[in-house]
């Protein structure tokens, strides 16, 4: 018998080391220990050894099982490591800093009109802030004279989390936070996506971007307002475009005003994508409400400010004659790929 178990354990070695593939040292352990393997035989065998011999042969054999079993685990390890191995020099290397030798993308044209828009604002001296797409009420609404039940939220249906939080509506929802971070004086800028609960049409949708921006100091005047949005204006479009300046109201702001851009997609004439009015709602804005400076920890016997909320994604459309807003979010790569040359 214990010949028998050297001569086994010989032919298990011999036939796992010309094991290269896990199937097949799969396929050993099953003839050695699975139910009928020669292993698990030989201990079946034991039932027939004189008792004398059973306790020394029983160690003998469950050694030798105990052996294969570690074997076969060795072994399976060692392939998958050369397996492994020879996947990765097998594979195709890319060189990371080789020079492109084709562009596969391009940017959106909404980044492009606000990378264009910041590098303007910076030059006078406005800093460049970010903010969270999730937001809280306070932010979005009481921060800005915006109470609950107040009408005006009726045009800022969004989407709530559980938690009671909200995907902000408008970039407004970032001036507290500004406020209070900078103290006046103070210039900033906040790109943000904002999100409503929109019906959707060639200049609405529900995702959209805004531009927001606040001045804040000593004596600061709607002819301040007048003459930033018009130099930012004429910087985008390098050239003159008829504006309107008309009252709007946003709680927030006291006066407001809505300023309006004859529509270039048209020449002024009606489309659809200004609803056939020749105009189209492009940069809210106004002089800030006192509260509103209050609330930011502002004293606004002090401090007079303006606000405005471009509409980027919308100024993106007037500058690259994008006629449907929905082009943007469309994915379609036919209408992205005219902006791959600028
Ligand atoms: C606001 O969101 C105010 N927070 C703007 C503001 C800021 C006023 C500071 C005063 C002072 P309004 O809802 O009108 O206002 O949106 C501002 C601009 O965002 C619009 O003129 C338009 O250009 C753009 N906009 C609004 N809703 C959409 C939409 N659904 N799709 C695309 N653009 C939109």
């Amino acid at each position: 018998m214990k010949e028998k178990i050297e001569a086994l354990k010989l032919k298990f070695e011999e036939e796992l080391s010309g094991a290269r593939e896990s199937q097949l040292a799969e396929q050993i352990r099953v003839a050695y220990l699975g139910k009928k393997g020669s292993i698990t035989e030989l201990l079946k065998l034991l039932q027939n050894v004189p008792n004398e011999e059973k306790k020394e042969l029983g160690q003998h054999i469950n050694q030798l099982k105990k052996y294969a079993e570690e074997s076969i685990a060795e072994r399976l390890e060692a392939i998958k490591k050369a397996e492994t191995e020879r996947l990765i020099t097998s594979a195709k290397k890319y060189d990371v800093t080789l020079p492109l030798t084709e562009l596969s993308g391009s940017y959106s044209p909404i980044t492009l009109v606000q990378r264009e828009v910041e590098e303007i604002f910076a030059s006078m001296g406005f800093a460049i802030e970010d903010f969270s797409e999730i937001v809280n009420d306070y932010e979005c609404f009481e921060s800005l004279n915006i109470p609950k039940n107040h009408p005006a939220r009726d045009m800022h249906d969004t989407y709530y989390l559980d938690n009671g939080q909200l995907l902000k509506t408008h970039t407004s929802a970032a001036q507290n936070y500004i406020m209070r971070k900078y103290g006046p004086p103070l210039r900033a800028i906040f790109p943000g996506r904002c999100f409503r609960n929109e019906s959707i049409d060639a200049s609405h949708e529900n995702t959209f971007f805004q531009l927001e921006g606040i001045m804040i100091d000593k004596n600061i005047s709607i002819s301040n307002l007048i003459y930033f949005m018009k130099a930012m204006l004429s910087e985008v479009f390098e050239r003159d475009v008829n504006v309107r300046l008309r009252p709007g109201f946003f709680p927030f702001v006291e006066p407001g005003f809505e300023l309006d851009i004859n529509c270039l997609i048209c020449g002024g004439e009606g489309c659809p994508s200004c609803k056939n009015s020749g105009w189209l709602e492009l940069c809210p804005c106004g002089m800030i409400h006192p509260r509103v400076l209050e609330m930011g920890g502002i004293d606004p016997e002090e401090y007079t400010g303006f606000a405005f909320g471009l509409g980027l994604t919308r100024l993106a459309m007037m500058k690259y004659g994008v006629k449907d807003i929905r082009d943007f979010n469309s994915g379609s790569l036919k209408v992205l790929s005219q902006f791959k040359h600028i």
